[in-house]
């Protein structure tokens, strides 16, 4: 537990420092074979909680594109289902400390 709560403000640490760096999200048509998920993220509170499920998605390979919103606690995720699944998507965002809750 104490590991975790170390990575945790690493994780956190990281993120702050790359908080300014704001990604441009465009609306693009998806390649073929890359699907689109909208799954709901618990646990963010802010820009950096944003940043960092962004990050720990984009390191996802088979992830193309992640648009995070703060707002509504979600994140839309293009991806190429033959490389990834659910479960991988919800392991990268669990391993930063937040949770999903993907659409059934
Ligand atoms: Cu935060």
């Amino acid at each position: 537990m104490k590991k975790l709560l170390i990575l945790l403000i690493a994780v956190g640490f990281v993120a702050c420092n790359s908080a300014t760096q704001k990604t441009e999200e465009k609306a693009t048509a998806a390649p073929a074979g890359l699907v689109q998920a909208s799954v709901s993220i618990g646990g963010m509170t802010c820009e950096h909680c944003v940043m960092s499920v962004t990050k720990g998605l984009n390191e996802v390979e088979g992830i193309a594109e992640v648009l995070v919103t703060l707002d509504d606690s979600t994140a839309v995720i293009k991806y190429d289902a033959a490389v990834v699944d659910m479960d991988d998507i919800k392991a990268a965002v669990e391993k930063r400390g937040y949770t999903v809750k993907a659409p059934e």
